[in-house]
């Protein structure tokens, strides 16, 4: 990993932000519920490392990834916070893990005879219940098996009953139903149980926001730690406010202008109707800015200006209203000026969700981190 990259495009995460965020669901949340960073998939795009660090030092308990690949990563990089592994993990990887002193989530009693030949004497490797309450992706559905797996983790040398947890699929819809639905569900698996481990966590973001009797004794903070709303349906309705800690940056690299009649990029689908000026910015759909964005609007000198023809790998054109030099910074996403172009617009463009726009943005792209409002790191996995 090296601080330094030659291409000039970046993101930008604001870390200052995330440790904002963070601070604010603490105290959202009452005494004694734990926080847990949700910093899967690079941290949602922002880097798990520096998103982890940040986050705890904002006071979150415990981390979460999908996969025990991320959560190796981060033990590597001198994590040593507990961190709960959401995902599937192999039975053979259960020693694995445990060594690592890392949490995984058990969701059948097949994984746990399995998975108990792998760990060594000395270690114990501590495991989360995953209840599948309605989201039909992991979990137990079943009371009987849920018993089982309870008394097989009691019983057993290798395991520590650490935690239980569902999902919600719907936390972020005004309708309450399917959610209501789900969280007596999973009161009643609460109940079947003996006796309840330390750790009972079923909000994510939306819930953890909207609904406190779902607290339990700890919340799952996801997409709202970014300062992104789980859904524009509940964004005008969350008890605090969010600073979004992505923006995206690049710089304008060629500068020409066109006679009218003349095409831009792949497919010579876009015409100029008159002269125009039209600058090529260093980044395309293998940065995650992807073709569909063709017709997106991004700021230069604070106005917007339309991208142009389609959007190539590497490389795409933005229609100028006057000639701007080459170097010229581009906002793709954030603020310039008076306007700013959230990751919500780029979602709705998209027609789909701020969470797939943040992960989207490959690892090509350089991350750049602020903290007290200065840059500190950069990240290039690239050098
Ligand atoms: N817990 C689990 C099990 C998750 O899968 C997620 C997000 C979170 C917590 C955090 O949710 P939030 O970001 O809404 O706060 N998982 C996903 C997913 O699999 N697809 O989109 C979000």
């Amino acid at each position: 990993m090296n601080t330094a990259f030659y291409r000039d495009t970046w993101a930008e995460i604001n870390l200052d932000y995330i440790y904002d965020n963070v601070l604010a669901m603490k105290q959202h949340i009452k005494e004694g519920v734990k926080l847990c960073a949700v910093v899967k998939a690079n941290g949602y795009g922002h880097g798990a490392f520096e998103v982890a660090q940040t986050a705890l030092e904002a006071g979150a308990d415990l981390l979460a990834v999908a996969f025990l690949d991320e959560a190796i990563s981060l033990r590597k990089k001198g994590i040593v916070a507990p961190i709960l592994i959401l995902g599937a993990i192999r039975a053979c990887d259960a020693g694995l893990a445990a060594k690592y002193q890392l949490s995984v989530t058990v969701f059948n009693n097949e994984w746990l005879h399995e998975a108990c030949g792998y760990i060594p004497e000395s270690v114990t490797l501590s495991v989360h219940m995953k209840c599948d309450t309605g989201m039909g992706r992991l979990g137990f559905k079943d009371l009987g098996q849920i018993k089982k797996a309870e008394q097989f983790i009691n019983e057993s040398a290798a395991f520590m009953f650490e935690g239980i947890y569902t999902h919600f699929a719907t936390a972020d819809e005004l309708e309450t139903a399917y959610y209501e639905r789900q969280f007596a569900t999973f009161c009643n698996f609460l109940e079947y149980l003996s006796s309840v481990p330390p750790i009972i966590h079923c909000s994510n973001s939306a819930s953890s926001l909207r609904f406190e009797k779902a607290w339990f004794n700890g919340v799952r903070m996801g997409i709202s730690m970014y300062g992104l709303s789980p859904s524009p349906e509940i964004k005008g309705i969350l008890p605090f406010p969010l600073k979004e800690a992505f923006t995206l940056h690049t710089k304008i690299v060629n500068v020409k202008k066109m006679e009218a009649g003349q095409s831009v990029s792949y497919g010579a689908k876009y015409k100029t109707e008159e002269e125009e000026w039209i600058a090529t910015l260093p980044i395309g759909y293998a940065d995650g800015w992807i073709r569909k964005l063709s017709g997106q609007d991004v700021l230069i000198d604070g106005i917007r200006m339309p991208i142009v023809g389609r959007v190539c790998m590497d490389q795409c054109m933005v229609k100028l209203p006057k000639y701007y030099p080459i170097g010229t910074p581009v906002t793709l996403i954030g603020s310039d000026g008076n306007d700013s172009i959230s990751v919500d617009e780029i979602a709705k463009r998209l027609e789909t969700i701020n969470y797939e726009v943040v992960c989207s943005i490959s690892a090509r792209v350089p991350r750049v981190y602020i903290r007290d409002g200065e840059i500190t790191t950069i990240s290039n996995p690239l050098l």
